[in-house]
This record gives C-alpha cells, structure tokens and sequence, in this order.
C-alpha cells in the first residue's frame, strides 16, 4: 500500500496525534502522561497534513537542509557556468562527495551525468540537473520494496541498529501505523542490555496502546523474542515487533546475540524468515556502510530504515546505501512525529529535494 492510501486511510481512523521522541518523553511521560502527549499534538499533523499534499510538504520541509546545501550547490553551479567542460564535472563531483554521497557512487554517478550529456549533445549547463536527478532517480529504485507483512500471521519484524540510530522510536510509529491499519500489535523487549531500553519502550507501548513482553535487565535477549513470539500466537496478534540492543563497543557478543535472536526467530516462524530492519542514522556519515556489512554477517537484514533525514544537509547518504548496499531502503525518517516515518517512494523523494 502506498503512502498516500495509508494516510488516506489513517487520517479517517484517527484524530489524535502525539510524537515520539525519545528518552526526554520518557521523563515527562512518567510525571504527566497525558500532557506528554497533548504537547506533542501542536507540533504535529494538523487535518492539513494529512492530505497527500501537506504530506509532501512536510517530506520538502524534512529534506531542506540537504536541500538547500546539496541541490542549492548544484544549482548555483550550473547557473554559474555557460559551459559544460571538465571542471564543472570536478566541482559537481565534489559537491556530491560532500553531501556524503560517497567516493564510489560520486565517481559512477558522475560517469553517467558525464555520458548521458555527451549522447544528448546538451551544451547549457543548465540542462545538467534534470540528467543528474534521473540518474539519482535509476538509483534510488533500483532497489525498492515496501515494508509488508507475511500472508501468514504473525509477521515478525526485527529491528537491528548502532545504539540512538532510532531503533526504538521506529518500533513506536511502526507499532501505532499497524494498530491504526486495524491490526494487533505486540513489541518484545530484547535490548535487555540496559533497564532504560526496556522502560522507553514500554512507555512508548503504552503510549500507542499495544502489548509488550519484557524480562528483567540482562536476560537473555533471544529468550525475550522467543516469549514475545509465543505469546503473539498466543494472543492472536498479527504483527511481532523486537527491539533489539546495539551497543557495538561489544561487538562479538552483540553479533553473537543477535545471530541467536535471529535463529530462534526463524525456528519459531517455521522457517519463514522475519523482516529484518536495519535502522541507520542518516547524520553517521559513511561509516553508515561499514556498520550494515557488520550487521549483515550477523543476521539477513531485508531493509534498511534511515532515519534522521531531517537532521543533515548530508542525505545524499541515501544514494550511497541504495547504490552501495544492495538492501532496500523501506522507510525513511524526516523528523519525530509519528507521521515522519515515511514509506520511502524514490519518486516523491526526488521530487521533494530537486523540484521548484
Ligand atoms: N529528528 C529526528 N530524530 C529522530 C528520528 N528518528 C529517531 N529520532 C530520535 O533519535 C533518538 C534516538 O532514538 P532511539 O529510538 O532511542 O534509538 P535507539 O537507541 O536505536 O533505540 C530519539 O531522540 C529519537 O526521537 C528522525 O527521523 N528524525
Ligand atoms: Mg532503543
């Protein structure tokens, strides 16, 4: 389903709005739950944002400061330029590099820009920057899926990432996306490494209204997701959503555990495999790559989620996971409220950041 099906559908289910946002919300939630809340609601979607349009409006407004540093670059370039030559690939080479787009991809991407202007004859510079966002565009949807569930219930979501790339977070608008859509939700609590893990989501259960399995602080985390998935069958939910820890200053152990939560997953599942979520925060920069490939080897990540969109003038990152990774990128994060966990369209995405 779309995005814009999903909202359409949301926006008539729901009226009430509140946004995640972390551990702060924790704190105040425990003093004044409702409150919380409420506080939230102004800064989020009013029935405005709800259309396809104030939705789009808010991904441009999520995507600005890429906007204005990567795409207003590339524009000031080419404006600046009567002719297309050497140099302006160079200083467009370097703009890409600097809005975290990568040496590799950079050097391909360019390649391509390069290749496409000599077949078209194009001699304005101007007539550069619709060739580059295609290219950007064959990229992006090289390789899209959207984030389904399985025809068999309950489908199991696992979600594996460093400690703040907003793994938690995303369990609570995923959670409150699926509940709205009519399904039963149940999150289990497998980041056990530390007791504040378990209190954040737990209050973010609460909060959306869904169920939660939880042991003590350092339980075993595979135990947790073998309980949480015994008791979604039990209960007849029809989504599983596991928290996972991701401290990488540990990381054999954490790899370790992680194949472990992994493998008792699958055996529960019959065999099916679970959606695997690996969420990356979009201001990490490069080694945003280095961390996939380290969690690659621990379990079979079937999409990525990056998050944090709206906190950098860098997103150009994205280009370099699509092109670099082989993963799908499912969903995308342009801020905290609920409705800023975005399907991830390569479409709107590109129009978002290159249109007038
Ligand atoms: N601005 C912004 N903040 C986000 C986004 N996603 C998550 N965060 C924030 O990132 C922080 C860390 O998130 P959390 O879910 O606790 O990360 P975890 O350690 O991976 O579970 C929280 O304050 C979130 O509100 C996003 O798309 N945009
Ligand atoms: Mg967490």
């Amino acid at each position: 389903m779309g995005i814009a099906d999903w909202l359409r559908r949301r926006s008539k289910k729901e009226e009430n709005h509140s946004s995640p946002s972390g551990t702060e919300d924790v704190k105040r939630q425990d003093a004044e739950p409702k409150e919380a809340v409420d506080e939230h609601d102004s800064k989020l979607t009013g029935s405005e944002q709800q259309s396809p349009r104030g939705l789009f409006a808010r991904l441009r407004e999520g995507l600005s400061r890429t906007r204005s540093s990567f795409v207003g670059r590339v524009d000031s370039l080419l404006s600046s330029r009567r002719r297309i030559d050497e140099e302006l690939f160079e200083e467009l080479e370097e703009i890409l590099i600097q809005a975290d787009v990568g040496v590799d991809t950079t050097l391909r991407l360019v390649d391509e820009v390069r290749a496409a202007v000599k077949a078209s004859g194009i001699t304005d510079a101007e007539q550069v920057k619709p060739i580059l966002r295609a290219k950007i565009l064959d990229i992006l949807s090289a390789y899209t899926a959207p984030l389904e569930l399985p025809q068999e219930s309950p489908g199991v979501i696992m979600v594996v990432g460093v400690n703040g790339a907003g793994k938690t977070t995303t369990i609570a608008k995923l959670a409150r996306r699926f509940k709205s859509q009519g399904k039963k939700v149940i999150l289990g609590a497998a980041d056990t490494f530390r007791a504040a893990a378990i209190e954040q989501l737990e209050v973010w259960a609460n909060r959306v209204g869904v169920e939660i399995v939880k042991h003590q602080p350092g339980a075993d985390p595979a135990a947790v997701a073998y309980d949480t998935i015994q008791a979604g069958k039990a209960r007849g939910c029809d989504v599983v959503i596991i928290d996972t820890a991701g401290r990488l200053q540990t990381k054999t152990n954490l790899m370790r555990e992680l194949e472990k939560i992994g493998r008792v997953v699958e055996r529960e599942l019959g065999g099916r495999a679970p959606e695997v979520l690996l969420v990356i925060d979009a201001t990490t920069g490069q080694n945003a790559l280095s961390q996939a490939k380290l969690f690659s080897d621990a379990v079979k990540i079937t999409g990525v989620v990056l998050t944090k969109l709206d906190g950098t003038a860098k997103g150009g990152i994205i280009v370099a996971i699509a092109a670099e990774l082989g993963l799908p990128i499912k969903l995308i994060g342009i801020g905290e409220a609920y409705d800023d966990l975005r399907d991830f369209d390569p479409e709107e995405f590109v129009a978002a950041l290159f249109d007038a």
